[in-house]
């Protein structure tokens, strides 16, 4: 079982797509652990990003990521992290395909919805960054033995 962080960036708040982004992960069968409505500080937006620090995008990344609420999840399920990245699409949404989260609702590589963990190692990283062990909720779900 794997945990992945999953995040509606201010452009998915504004134009009010966190049911729609909700939806789609709970009718993939993954299960929610962790959720929350949140302003991002410029430190937690340059940790989470830590990685692009050297990228020519990386003020304006940071900038766009504290600019409004965030919606930050914990998703879990068989390979939640691989699956997660399929259902957001490609990082720039012209490569994105239709179907795809950012297929379907992004224009701008910028601007692109969503974000997700791209390895168990960067989940990790992310969750405890956002969350930290202990805010995340374990239940069992009856019906996930059918998933
Ligand atoms: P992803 O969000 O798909 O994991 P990433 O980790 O490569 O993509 O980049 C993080 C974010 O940075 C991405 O969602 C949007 C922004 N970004 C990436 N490449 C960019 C570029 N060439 N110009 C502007 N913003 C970019
Ligand atoms: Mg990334």
């Amino acid at each position: 079982m794997e945990r992945t962080f999953i995040m509606v960036k201010p452009d998915g708040v504004q134009r009010g797509l966190i049911g729609e982004i909700v939806s789609r992960f709970e009718k993939k069968g993954l299960k929610l652990v962790g959720a929350k409505l949140m302003n991002v500080s410029r430190e937690l937006a340059e940790a989470h990003y830590a990685e692009h620090k050297e990228k020519p995008f990386f003020g304006e990344l940071v900038d766009f990521i504290t600019s409004g609420p965030v919606f930050a999840m914990v998703w879990e399920g068989n390979q939640a992290i691989a699956i997660s990245r399929s259902m957001m699409g490609k990082t720039n949404p012209l490569d994105a395909a239709p179907g795809t989260i950012r297929g379907d609702y992004a224009l701008s590589v910028g601007m692109n919805i969503i974000h997700g963990s791209d390895s168990p190692e960067s989940a990790q990283r992310e969750i405890g960054l956002w969350f930290g062990e202990d805010a995340i909720i374990s239940y069992e779900k009856t019906v996930s033995a059918w998933i």
